[in-house]
């Protein structure tokens, strides 16, 4: 059964490479770089934004966009503006490559997002924020997190 057993092991290599965080986790992560309120939006927010962008994966890649740029990582930080994955044209206005977005330190991530929080469209740059976030009760978010 070496067969089965290389399958069962790169399996687990196959699991082990998708950094997927966990609410609380995530959460008491975001707070300790700062985002609690940062530029008035509340943790609960961008608990809630990483959710609907990447469902907390940091290694998550989003699929072409129609402008031919990227998402990349917990955030889903778009290569037009935002960072450089070497193809097509970007501002990449966190001067970042886009790998930095998809390993599993997101400490960088973490700052290219309050550059982009920053701008004036502020967290309605995110779909995933504006659609499913913007307006609710977000108290589910960090419910149970002790933060
Ligand atoms: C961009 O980052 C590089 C290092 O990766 C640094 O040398 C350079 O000064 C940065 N440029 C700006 C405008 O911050
Ligand atoms: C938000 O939802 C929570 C849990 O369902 C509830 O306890 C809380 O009162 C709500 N807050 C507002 C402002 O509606
Ligand atoms: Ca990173």
């Amino acid at each position: 059964m070496k067969v089965l057993g290389l399958t069962v092991l790169f399996l687990l290599i196959a699991v082990n490479e998708a950094r997927v965080f966990e609410k609380c986790e995530l959460a008491r992560l975001l707070k300790s770089h700062g985002l609690d309120g940062y530029r008035g939006y509340a943790l609960a927010n961008w608990v809630c934004l990483a959710y609907y962008e990447s469902s907390y994966n940091s290694r998550a890649v989003g699929p072409r966009n129609s402008d031919g740029s990227r998402d990349y990582g917990i955030f889903q930080i778009n290569s037009r503006w935002w960072c450089s994955n070497g193809q097509g044209t970007t501002s990449n206005g966190c001067n970042k490559s886009c790998s930095s977005f998809t390993n599993d330190d997101i400490s960088d991530d973490i700052e290219c997002a309050k550059r982009v929080v920053r701008d004036p469209n502020k967290m309605d740059a995110w779909y995933g924020w504006k659609n499913n976030c913007k307006g609710k009760n977000l108290s589910k978010w960090t419910s149970g997190c002790g933060v």
